[in-house]
């Protein structure tokens, strides 16, 4: 059977990999998209679980094209997964982009052909089990940072005989959670939407944490059509800000920071960025708040004293929010929460803090901790995370003329020119992968804004008629430098986060992503590109 020939071959289906699907075809170009899951939207897809929805304001989570969001309405301000999913067949019906998509298809390995300068691309659709594949010039991985689940080795987990789930791998078809015994594993973005949602039905509901989650008051609310009729003025102004603020959101940190002001001062912020909740206190907060230890940690007390006043058990309060920070606020990803505090005070739901009390093993009926104790469930659900931004790509056999793979070459950590491609990886490019602002920055934000770029970087070689591109070491080593001058300055390091790697045994601990913003990294790219791209080599 003939191979089929494509200009561009895009891994993934999520907002990066349908934007370089849409303008890549527009500007003419042969481009074919596969998708392992069985429709559009990436993560949106995987992570259906109950209460499962996105921690950007809906209004801002969306493409910024206004034939795109003229006549989509989410109805509440952070939407869930269903109603993202639906935004995504609404992107569909209006760009027509699934004809050009291979769902359930997995990348099973490619290979960089020197000769012919093109990639061969393996794939197996999963339902069918046929194989195909394809050669394309240009190889483009948007798998986004969270496409590998992690599953921590838990003595005898297998051997547990009631249901058990990872979050990213929730049945398509729903779980009940209505009058079960749940445990879950996890208090991250994850862990908290779920223990929220089983709280109220479960016969009960053991959440088993390993770190405090530092959550912030999400301050959901319903969305009218007339308000989002009125929201919509706002809509151009907003998205044209998105590239110009450090996070690609419609906010940014103040101007200055906790250190420059009264303590008075210092407190009436707080509380007014409080008052209005989601990332604000997080990325709208002082300037200095991931810099300065003392900054960062009066806003930890801030949060600590208002959490408290939620936790009707006292004894909880050193568990839920501890008199000292488990880490620095906001260097891990805080989650959204809506009612998480609340929910222990529920005679139904407790907390095992796997600091004192860790899980031993898991037997056919339950969960082993360290006290000797067996806590039975009839549904585990593992909260765990993923191997986040490079997992992703590290999973595929991806092999470069040498023979060496992804997993080969990322061993020491991730290494990459811009933040879109790594030396010995000709012709093949990331986007919102490592070293990109990637996971720090609103998703469909970064899909555009680093999208744009290497759609006109494609553009450029495919115009020139370059057959052959490579990042270099030195472009890396330069990229790196400067990624490590953030990182000494911030305080990253002061947590075990998947941001740094650290979250997976034995992944190398390295910032995952460009740490300096949005803005920084948009200046670099197109710096970049006025002077012809010299990070790469072109042939
Ligand atoms: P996260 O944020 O990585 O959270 C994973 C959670 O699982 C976190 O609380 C971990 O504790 C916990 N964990 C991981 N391994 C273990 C073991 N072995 N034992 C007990 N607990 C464990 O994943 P999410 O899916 O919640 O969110 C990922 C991102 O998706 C999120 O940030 C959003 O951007 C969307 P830890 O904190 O490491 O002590």
């Amino acid at each position: 059977m003939a191979i089929e020939q494509r200009d561009v071959l895009i891994v993934g289906a999520g907002f990066a990999g349908l934007y370089q699907l849409d303008k890549l075809r527009k500007i003419g170009y042969d481009v074919h998209a596969v998708e392992s899951a069985g429709g559009l939207g990436g993560v949106w897809y995987w992570n259906c679980y109950p209460g499962a929805r996105v921690d950007t304001w809906g209004p801002m989570y969306q493409f910024s094209d206004e034939e795109l969001w003229r006549d989509w309405n989410f109805s509440e301000l952070y939407p869930d997964w269903s109603e993202v999913r639906a935004y995504f067949k609404h992107v569909d019906e209006k760009l027509n982009l699934s004809k050009d998509i291979s769902f359930n298809t997995q990348v099973t390995g490619a290979e960089f052909n020197e000769d012919a300068k093109r990639w061969l691309v393996h794939t197996e659709n999963t339902e069918t089990g046929e194989h195909k594949d394809i050669s394309a010039r240009y190889f483009l991985l948007c798998t986004g940072f969270g496409s590998k689940p992690y599953i921590p080795e838990i003595p005898g987990l297998e051997t547990f005989k009631g249901e058990c789930y990872h979050t990213a791998r929730w049945p398509q078809e729903g779980v009940d959670l209505a009058g079960k015994r749940i445990a879950v594993i996890g208090t991250g973005a994850s862990g908290v939407q779920v223990a929220q949602e089983s709280a109220p039905v479960a016969e009960a509901l053991t959440v088993f944490q390993r770190t405090p989650m530092i959550a912030l008051p999400m301050r959901q609310r319903k969305l009218t059509d007339e308000e989002n009729a009125k929201d919509k003025e706002t809509y151009p102004e907003r998205m044209a800000q998105r590239n110009h603020h450090f996070a690609g959101f419609d906010f940014d940190f103040l101007d200055k920071g906790a250190a420059d002001v009264t303590p008075e001062e210092r407190e009436a912020e707080f509380q007014r960025l409080w008052d209005i909740g989601g990332f604000v206190p997080w990325l709208g907060n002082f300037n200095d708040l991931l810099f300065n230890e003392d900054s960062n940690r009066a806003f930890y007390r801030f949060w600590r004293d208002e959490t408290r006043k939620r936790i009707t058990r006292e004894d909880l309060w050193e568990d839920l929010a501890p008199t000292e920070p488990p880490h620095p606020f906001g260097v891990k990803r805080p989650s959204l929460e809506q009612n998480y505090f609340e929910i222990y005070s529920q005679d139904n739901v407790s907390l095992v803090n796997l600091r004192n009390n860790p899980i031993d093993h898991v037997t056919t009926k339950g969960i082993v901790t360290a006290d000797g104790v067996e806590h039975e469930f009839d549904l585990i659900v593992l909260a765990t995370g993923f191997d986040a931004v490079t997992g992703g790509i590290t999973q595929i056999d991806i092999r470069n003329a040498e023979g060496e793979s992804f997993a080969d070459s990322f061993r020491d950590g991730a290494h990459t020119a811009l933040g879109a491609a790594t030396a010995g990886f000709p012709n093949l490019m990331f986007v919102y992968g490592p070293q990109s602002p990637s996971a720090f920055c609103n998703g469909p934000t970064n899909a555009e804004a680093q999208g744009e770029w290497v759609v006109n970087f494609l553009d450029h070689l495919m115009k020139n008629d370059i057959q052959r591109v490579e990042a270099t070491r030195e472009a890396e080593q330069v990229w790196q430098q400067k990624i490590d001058e953030v990182c000494e300055m911030a305080l990253f390091d002061r947590a075990a986060s998947w941001y740094m790697a650290a979250n997976i045994p034995g992944k190398k601990v390295q910032m995952l992503m460009w740490p300096a913003g949005l803005p920084a990294f948009l200046e670099e790219v197109n710096t970049s590109a006025a002077n012809g791209y010299p990070e790469f080599v072109k042939a």
